[in-house]
């Protein structure tokens, strides 16, 4: 395990996330203690268990407060507490104003630059806002009273956390991860003006601001420069001066725990599950390919399916040659256009496998639930190809988790090229999902690559992998955070792992 705490050195880490790391839940008469699925919470965790920190979060469980002091503290893991864990109370009508409403229904698709999912309303701006500032609250209750305090606030649905906290707490040092794209200023200013500028005040409440690619940062500063009068911007620098102070903007792109997930891969019964699969989906030559996602319309999962019709229906020959499997994890249900797009998801499936199927042949099988991690990294380690069609992505860590877990070396990756992982992965076939006929052709060029140049190219991407995991990425952003405030950093010192 690497030495996660000289990365902090002697300051208090305080994380802020809507998402929180453990959810206590009660069903029938048994308290159950959930861990969210996903890489962030499982690289943040070690990072807090070894620092001794705080992670200031939503109390989404129903048993949530069974379990936590009058000031939402409870210190986790439960198993063995190294940290605390500083939960936020929202109400159904905050939830729905706040996260349902303008996180998901506005900020999301703006920056992922899907104009016609934009719903910006004012009730729940209004919601987003008071929720910021309670989220802000908490962190500066935890924050007075510690000499060196260092928080990290991540994502979308705390645009304006840093500001607040910033005024609040003003010795701190305060940097903010954006995981999703950031749009250009056209697209930015569909925002209602006052909405707009102080989304990109609150975000110029950080010390560091960090996006995924370098197109996402100088985004936002070109945002800045449109919509800030005041900010003077030094682009060599990536630097916005703004009310007397600095915001440097820098892109740090995610990664995965890839030793865990290869680990994953070859355990016994994930390598059991991989020849199972192979065996029953790669019969007489055939090849098995994947895809895995939320289910949402910025991964292009209906541009995935138009592709394949047309392939099989452009070209006879390719019937019975592929498997495609995909698990499509339902997401945000709540929301009607999410709904929709599941049932959509399903019902575009089952026209294609009644069109197309043959007595010992189903085209496509759809998993439409989620699957638990073991299994996914053999579903990962089994295939010939997987395929990536986000048509915006911050990174997408599904394309890095295939490579980490394709232990054999076979597969090869299609990965869109507006996915942030396309600037990074060099070893993909780069895909436009938007092009549905060269999806479909570049889908049948994919099936005849050979085996050889599929290893060199997968090996390859394997290699590189290594050298850029989430601790790589936890340690460049913890080293710049810490250079911010030379007069006070400790020494930081490579992590071993
Ligand atoms: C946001 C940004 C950025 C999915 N289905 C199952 C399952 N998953 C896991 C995958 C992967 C994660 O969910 C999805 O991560 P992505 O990166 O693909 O996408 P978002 O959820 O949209 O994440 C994205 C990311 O933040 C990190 O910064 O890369 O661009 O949009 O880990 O494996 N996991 C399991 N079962 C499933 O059925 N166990």
């Amino acid at each position: 395990m690497p030495e996660l705490s000289e990365l902090v050195g002697s300051r208090r880490l305080i994380l802020v996330s809507n998402r929180e790391p453990y959810e206590h839940v009660r069903t029938g008469g048994t308290l159950e203690v959930r861990r969210p699925p996903g890489g962030l919470v499982s690289a943040l965790d070690p990072l807090m268990r070894r620092t001794n920190g705080v992670w200031v979060a939503w109390g989404s469980g129903n048993a949530d407060r069974d379990v936590a002091d009058r000031t939402g503290h409870v210190a986790v893991p439960p198993e063995d507490p190294s940290y605390t864990l500083r939960r936020v109370w929202l109400d159904e009508s905050e939830v729905e104003g706040y996260y349902q409403g303008f996180a998901n229904s506005a900020l999301w698709p703006l920056c992922h630059m899907f104009a016609q999912h934009f719903e910006p309303r004012t009730e729940d701006w209004e919601r987003y806002r008071a929720v910021n500032e309670r989220f802000a609250e908490a962190v500066a209750e935890e924050a007075r009273g510690t000499p060196d305090p260092l928080i990290w606030v991540q994502d979308y649905h705390l645009a304006l956390v840093s500001a607040t906290v910033r005024a609040l707490v003003p010795g701190a040092v305060i940097h903010q991860f954006w995981h999703i794209p950031f749009p250009p200023p056209d697209i930015f200013q569909l925002m209602p003006l006052g909405m707009g500028v102080a989304l990109l005040r609150g975000m110029l409440g950080n010390d560091l601001l960090e996006f995924q690619t370098e197109r996402a940062a100088r985004n936002f500063l070109a945002c800045v420069d449109e919509l800030i009068p005041d900010a003077r911007i030094d682009l060599e620098r990536q630097q916005v001066i703004s009310e007397g102070r600095t915001t440097t903007v820098a892109a740090f792109p995610i990664s995965i725990d890839v030793a865990h997930y290869e680990s994953l891969a070859v355990e016994e019964g994930a390598t059991k599950l991989a020849a199972t699969l192979r065996d029953r989906y790669t019969k007489r030559g055939r090849q098995l390919a994947v895809s895995v996602d939320r289910v949402d319309y910025t991964k292009g999962i209906l541009e995935r399916l138009r592709a394949l019709d047309l392939m099989w229906s452009r070209h006879r020959e390719l019937r019975e040659c592929l498997v495609f499997l995909i698990v499509a994890t339902p997401s945000r249900s709540a929301l009607a256009v999410y709904k929709e797009l599941e049932d959509q998801v399903a019902e575009q499936v089952e026209q294609i496998n009644a069109r197309y199927r043959t007595k010992g042949w189903t085209p496509i099988v759809l998993i439409p639930e989620n699957v638990s991690a073991d299994r996914l990294a053999a579903i990962y380690r089994a295939a010939d190809l997987c395929l990536v069609s986000s048509l915006q992505d911050g990174m997408n860590l599904v394309a890095k988790e295939f490579v980490a877990c394709q232990v054999d070396e076979r597969g090869l990756l299609l990965l869109s090229r507006f996915a942030g992982a396309a600037e990074e992965i060099e070893g993909a076939t780069l895909i436009n999902p938007f092009n549905i006929d060269g999806l479909a052709e570049g889908l049948k060029s994919a099936l005849a690559v050979p085996l050889a140049e599929r290893r060199a190219r997968m090996s390859r991407m394997r290699s590189d992998l290594h050298n850029a995991t989430i601790f790589d990425w936890l340690e460049s952003i913890l080293t710049a955070a810490n250079q911010l405030r030379p007069r006070q950093s400790p020494s930081v010192r490579s992590i071993r792992v």
